[in-house]
């Protein structure tokens, strides 16, 4: 749904924001009231605005009612549709009785550092009943989100797609997958058309006292309800027998590590494994204080799926688009679409050398595009998300409608009966399946940049991870970020040129190469989302055991097959490798452009609660100045 689109009033152009906050009951003009242009558009491109009204209200997503967090009324949020070069200003209303702020992930923010939407990096917290200009230019093309910031408030349904529909001059891979003529343009066709897939994961507690849950038993509780798309689904609860067939090789080592033999109803691993088991057993626990339908009960609901219909032109060759979007708090898993393999042609928004796949594993934060060929056919397939989280066995689904675009018939299509390419945790049904492998994705133009980058990084950073005093306080560096900095002074208003030497602030400098080595120091460790605001980074190299270098170059001379500086992956969020049997690593790079203050995190909601965060000043040498609105702002 586009909200509020084009048409600017030569006001609107010509002037941009300042102004102060306003009640929720001002008009918008009064928030842009203006005086000069913070950014302007491209040249042909235009200033939109958006209005998002948050509320906390009663909604079912799965068919149990919970308070939880609406955009404009409903959830997931509505789309926010824009065109590179535009100009954007999103103005957010909350009405909740909590405090916000809402994040554009995977949005670069260039020369609007303060619109990141981080409390206590780059604004102060949207106390409930103000509201909040954020303003940026789109920059980049491709497939994002926005989500709330606020503590692990994402888990409440904050949450919302982001499209930016790329410059038509701008060159795409689709010739990789066809080359007629029609095909070019069906596929153009398709991708101007292109539609999100959200998928999420959805709790029966809400962030805060799910949170409080977690102090009060001194462990994590990452166990969900239901897994969503686009805002629909059911609590499906698996028979102990299939539970026991589904049990993955990760699943059954950790049972036996606490001498269980199975998951709880839910699917998840017990209370007693999480906190016995996994984290360290001379911290203070407290597993009675975990209400039961946490891990435990499963209670069944009925609840429709979402459909996403797909009207199939008559007699031309069509394709559908897709931007899945792993909008998740906690999971990660495969998804697949019955019957359709898919063409993967961006990733976290920029285009790749098209991958043709049968499933992609999907983890906080990520986003695919997609392309299918659509059946000449009318049918009616399933679309799959199949936890792979050794935490929890948990799917959810939906499906996809083809139907002749003249058909007027709303009689039902009887589900497809092809073989799914996955199963309920996401494994092979056959040999022939391709998954999407990270390692090998090319982008589209080939990236210059790391292959130029010096084999010397300017600085090398050690991140180890570990639990720091509290098995639910992750930490980055060993210690845990204090998240009562959201309430501080934003670091953008108030760069520490010596850093607080909180062991949570990184700084660097302009132009700097920057390789950061992220070091699991304790095992058995789930992978981390690691997502970095203000800039994406590239995977050089990952590997099992300790890294025991001081530098990349250094390790090249050592173990090069573990990395790749040629043609790396480059994304905004990229998971640590599972320490499953011992310590494991991962490096990443990435190039100071950007000066200001970025959250570097894990975006897993509880382990960024419990702290699992740094925050970057980049580029201190060069840091912005922030407009009065911002910095005046409460
Ligand atoms: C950050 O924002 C400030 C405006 O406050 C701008 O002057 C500066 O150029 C921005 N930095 C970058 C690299 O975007
Ligand atoms: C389309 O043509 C280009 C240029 O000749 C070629 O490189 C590419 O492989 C072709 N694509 C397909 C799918 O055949
Ligand atoms: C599992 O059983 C073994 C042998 O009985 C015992 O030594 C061990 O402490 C048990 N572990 C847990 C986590 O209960
Ligand atoms: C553990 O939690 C239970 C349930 O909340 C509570 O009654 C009990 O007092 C707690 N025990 C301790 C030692 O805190
Ligand atoms: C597609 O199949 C599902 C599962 O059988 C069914 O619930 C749904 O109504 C079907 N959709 C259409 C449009 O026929
Ligand atoms: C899954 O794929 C692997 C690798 O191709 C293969 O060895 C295995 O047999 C497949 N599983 C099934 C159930 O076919
Ligand atoms: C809400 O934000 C305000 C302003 O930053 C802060 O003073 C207050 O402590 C926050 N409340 C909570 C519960 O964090
Ligand atoms: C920083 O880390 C050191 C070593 O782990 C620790 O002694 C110190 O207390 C930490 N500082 C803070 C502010 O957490
Ligand atoms: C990491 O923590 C150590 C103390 O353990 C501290 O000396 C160091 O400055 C910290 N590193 C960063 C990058 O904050
Ligand atoms: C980073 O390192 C390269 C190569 O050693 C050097 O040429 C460059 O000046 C350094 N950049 C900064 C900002 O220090
Ligand atoms: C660490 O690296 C050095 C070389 O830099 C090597 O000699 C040593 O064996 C390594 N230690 C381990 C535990 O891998
Ligand atoms: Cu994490």
């Amino acid at each position: 749904m586009r909200l509020f689109a084009g048409a600017c009033s030569a006001l609107a152009l010509c002037q941009a924001v300042a102004g102060v906050a306003v009640d929720v009951s001002a008009s918008i003009s009064a928030a842009t009231a203006s005086t000069r242009p913070l950014v302007q558009p491209d040249a042909g491109c235009r200033e939109r605005s958006f209005d998002l009204t948050l509320s906390w209200e009663d909604h079912a997503p799965d068919g149990f009612s919970r308070k939880m967090a609406l955009v404009n009324g409903q959830f997931p949020g509505p789309l926010i549709e824009i065109d590179e070069g535009d100009v954007v200003k999103v103005l957010v209303h909350n009405t909740m009785p909590y405090n916000t702020t809402v994040h554009f992930h995977g949005i670069e923010m260039a020369d609007t550092n303060w619109s990141d939407g981080v409390p206590g990096l780059t604004q102060r917290q949207i106390p409930p009943g103000k509201s909040f200009l954020y303003q940026w230019k789109a920059t980049q093309y491709g497939s994002y989100w926005y989500h709330a910031h606020e503590r692990g408030q994402l888990d409440d349904g904050l949450l919302g797609p982001l499209t930016i529909r790329a410059k038509p001059h701008r060159a795409r891979p689709f010739s990789q997958i066809a080359n007629s003529t029609k095909q070019l343009q069906a596929m153009l066709a398709a991708e101007a058309a292109s539609r999100p897939l959200v998928l999420s994961d959805y709790r029966h507690v809400t962030s805060v006292d799910g949170w409080a849950i977690e102090i009060a038993a001194g462990i994590e509780t990452p166990c969900y309800d239901a897994v969503l798309v686009n805002g629909k689904g059911r609590v499906d609860c698996w028979s102990a027998a299939k539970r026991q067939a589904l049990l993955t090789p990760t699943q059954q080592a950790l049972l036996a590590l606490g001498n269980e033999t199975s998951l709880t109803a839910k699917g998840c691993l017990s209370a007693n494994i999480i906190g016995n088991v996994l984290a360290d057993p001379s911290l203070p626990k407290n597993l009675s204080a975990v209400p039961p339908g946490i891990f435990d009960v499963c209670t069944p609901t009925e609840h429709e799926l979402a459909t996403i219909d797909i009207a199939r032109p008559v007699s031309t060759d069509a394709w559908a688009a897709f931007d899945v979007i792993g909008a998740f708090g906690l999971l990660t898993g495969m998804f697949a679409i019955d019957g359709h393999p898919l063409w993967v042609y961006a990733v976290d928004g920029a285009y790749i050398d098209p991958m043709q796949v049968d499933a992609i594993e999907i983890t906080n934060g990520a986003r695919y595009s997609v392309l299918v060929p659509v059946s000449p056919l009318d049918g009616n397939y399933t679309i799959r998300f199949a936890s792979d989280a050794a935490a929890q066995s948990i799917t959810g689904f939906a499906n996809l409608v083809v139907r002749n675009s003249r058909s007027k018939s709303h009689t039902p299509i009887p589900e497809s009966t092809v073989t799914p390419f996955i199963n309920d945790v996401g494994t092979n049904t056959s040999s022939g399946v391709v998954y999407f492998d990270q390692a090998a994705m090319q982008a589209f133009p080939p990236d210059a940049d790391v292959r130029n980058s010096p084999v010397a990084a300017n600085r090398t950073v050690v991140l180890g991870i570990r639990v720091a005093g509290a098995s639910y306080n992750w930490a980055l560096n060993s210690t845990a970020y204090p998240m009562q900095l959201d309430n501080d002074t934003p670091l953008l208003f108030q760069p520490d040129p010596v850093d607080e030497g909180n062991n949570v602030t990184l700084t660097t400098y302009m132009d700097e190469w920057i390789d950061i080595v992220f070091q699991a120091l304790s095992f058995p460790m789930p992978p981390h989302p690691i997502h970095k605001h203000g800039n994406k980074m590239w995977l050089l190299g990952s590997g099992e055991g300790v890294f025991n270098y001081s530098t990349v170059a250094e390790a090249l001379q050592y173990i090069p097959a573990s990395f790749n500086m040629e043609t790396p992956p480059k994304r905004d969020t990229l998971a640590t490798p599972a320490a499953t049997t011992g310590p494991a690593w991962m490096v990443i790079r990435y190039h100071v452009t950007n000066p200001g203050a970025w959250f570097l995190h894990c975006h897993i909601q509880s382990h960024l609660m419990g702290g699992m965060a740094v925050a970057i000043q980049d580029g201190i040498d060069q840091w912005p100045s922030v407009p009065p609105y911002y910095r005046n702002y409460i």
